[in-house]
């Protein structure tokens, strides 16, 4: 693989008109990381999501010209694939089954920690970030662009003294534990005519109540499509 920080830099640019970036890299211990195309473990992965809205101008415009299912996911996988093929890399995506470990591998990245919505919070964008995919590597990546690394011990869930994600839900279904999501009791409220005229319009209420990161949250028009996709 040529240089680590080259193979950052063309990442970057290739994706700059996609919005998607960088969110950090992962370098695992011998073996430990996902299958690459030929077989053998990855060295390293690269993270790619998105920071607050930054990828919604691109992939809306895409979108107008797309009926197919799951429009994000092949939309990711049009920008990802190619440019995996071409740097070497094997990509990876979060909804294809077997899962990947995605969010084990941000907390690694950039420090993150889960916050009882069940997201990771991250001390810039708050909830309003995600991830599109990765792309793993033969050979070490390192940390040149290993993103916003926070002090696990000023996590802002943790020095969040009102914790309004609590309280917000309309059922209930958000508490501490953030394994603990109650996907069917807001799944059922999804579907009541409170549900449709609240979550399935303004997004999840109490993702909406977190403080951090306001000036991230996703446009309107992106809102609904995330919720329109767990509703
Ligand atoms: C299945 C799934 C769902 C299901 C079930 C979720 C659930 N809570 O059970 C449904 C469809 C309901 C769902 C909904 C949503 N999801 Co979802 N989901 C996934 C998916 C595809 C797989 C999760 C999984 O089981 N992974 C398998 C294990 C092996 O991966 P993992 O990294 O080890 O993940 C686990 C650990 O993080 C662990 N964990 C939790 N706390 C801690 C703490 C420690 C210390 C450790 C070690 C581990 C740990 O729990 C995770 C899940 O098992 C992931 C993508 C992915 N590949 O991970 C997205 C993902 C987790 N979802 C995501 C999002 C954004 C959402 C929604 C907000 C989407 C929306 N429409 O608005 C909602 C919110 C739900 C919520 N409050 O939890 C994002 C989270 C991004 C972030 N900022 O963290 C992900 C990463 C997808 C993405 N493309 O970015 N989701
Ligand atoms: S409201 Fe507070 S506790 Fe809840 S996710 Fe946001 S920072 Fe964390
Ligand atoms: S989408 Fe609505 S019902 Fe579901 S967890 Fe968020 S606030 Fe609760």
């Amino acid at each position: 693989m040529s240089g680590r920080l080259s193979i950052c830099r063309e990442i970057e640019a290739a994706l700059k008109p996609s919005g998607i970036v960088i969110r950090g890299t992962v370098d695992f211990a011998v073996g430990e990381g996902p299958l690459l195309a030929d077989g053998k473990p990855a060295a390293s992965v690269v993270l790619l999501g998105n920071a607050g809205g930054s990828i919604w101008p691109a992939f809306s415009r895409w979108n107008t010209r797309n009926n197919g299912p799951d429009p994000l996911d092949t939309w990711s996988k049009e920008i990802i694939c190619p440019l995996a093929e071409k740097i070497g890399g094997t990509s990876y995506f979060p909804s294809d089954p077997p899962w990947q470990p995605f969010q084990q591998w941000a907390m690694r990245a950039e420090g993150l920690k889960p916050s009882p919505l069940g997201i990771l919070i991250h001390p810039e964008y708050g909830p309003w970030h995600g991830y599109r995919g990765a792309i793993g590597f033969p050979a070490v990546v390192g940390k040149s662009h290993a993103g916003k690394v926070v002090t696990v011990g000023r996590h802002a869930c943790d020095v969040c003294e009102t914790k309004p994600c609590l309280t917000t839900c309309p059922v209930s279904a958000i508490c501490m534990d953030p394994a603990d999501f109650g996907v069917s009791t807001c799944r059922s409220h999804l579907v009541t005519p409170s549900g449709q005229g609240g979550c399935m319009v303004s997004g999840c209420l109490a993702r909406n109540a977190c403080p951090v990161g306001q000036g991230y949250r996703y446009p309107k028009e992106q809102l609904k499509f995330h919720m329109r996709a767990l509703g």
